[in-house]
């Protein structure tokens, strides 16, 4: 019987792929590498200065920055990406969201956020639900970003639970991994790029039937 719910939040709670992608590829375009669409997967669920390094090796300019430049090139992307987050409101929550979370709280199983994103306390307010989650892990506690599952065992802790009495919920192969290597049961939520080993793929939270999962 599983306790509580651990969610992903880019890609599962809403869609902010399409932003990051947006200020990545400008930054880019500065110091002159091509940020495209395909390569943007690539930095699903990665850290902020993780997906810069992907970006600079990307483009063959690994060694062409001091740390200093790095964070300053991550701060300007987030400047931008932030502006851009500006306009999110409640309509922004992907289908069934919702209706899935107010079932769970209804029924008094506490959920958390497990994103890698330092903005997802932002996001949730812009979004209307941030009082729906018991717990938001700070990535900024962290000492390894996903794979590794230290995130997904942190908001397990949080919440109270071992990581086997929660379900988790995320949208890239990177989160799905580290769910996985943390023993609770995964549910894939996919929004085009297949996934490799969850214990069930959605395309979206409709499809659930919330006391079916707890039953898992
Ligand atoms: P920030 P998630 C992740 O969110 C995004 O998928 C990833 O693209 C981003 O780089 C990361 O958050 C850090 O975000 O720059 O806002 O701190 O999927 O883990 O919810
Ligand atoms: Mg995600």
């Amino acid at each position: 019987m599983k306790k509580g719910l651990v969610f992903d939040l880019d890609g599962v709670i809403t869609d902010t792929a399409k932003f990051h992608f947006l200020a990545w590829r400008d930054l880019g375009k500065e110091i002159g590498i091509d940020v495209d669409l395909k390569f943007n997967e690539q930095l699903k669920g990665i850290s902020r200065m993780d997906s810069l390094e992907r970006i600079l090796v990307h483009g063959g300019r690994q060694n062409d920055f001091t740390q200093a430049e790095k964070e300053a090139l991550a701060a300007k992307k987030n400047t931008h990406y932030v502006e851009l987050l500006q306009d999110l409101t409640p309509a922004d929550l992907l289908p069934g969201v919702k209706t899935f979370l107010e079932e769970a709280q209804a029924k008094k199983v506490p959920c958390a956020i497990a994103s890698a994103s330092k903005n997802a306390p932002f996001i949730l307010e812009k979004l209307g639900v941030i009082t729906m989650f018991a717990a938001i892990v700070d990535p900024a506690t962290l000492h390894k970003g996903k794979p590794d599952p230290e995130i997904f065992i942190k908001a397990a802790e949080m919440l109270g639970f071992t990581p086997e009495e929660c379900v988790g919920f995320e949208d890239a192969q990177a989160g799905l991994d580290g769910i996985k290597a943390s023993g609770m049961y995964a549910v894939g939520v996919l929004s085009g790029e297949p996934l490799h080993g969850a214990d069930q793929t959605v395309h979206e939270l409709t499809e659930l039937d919330l006391d079916q999962l707890l039953q898992k």
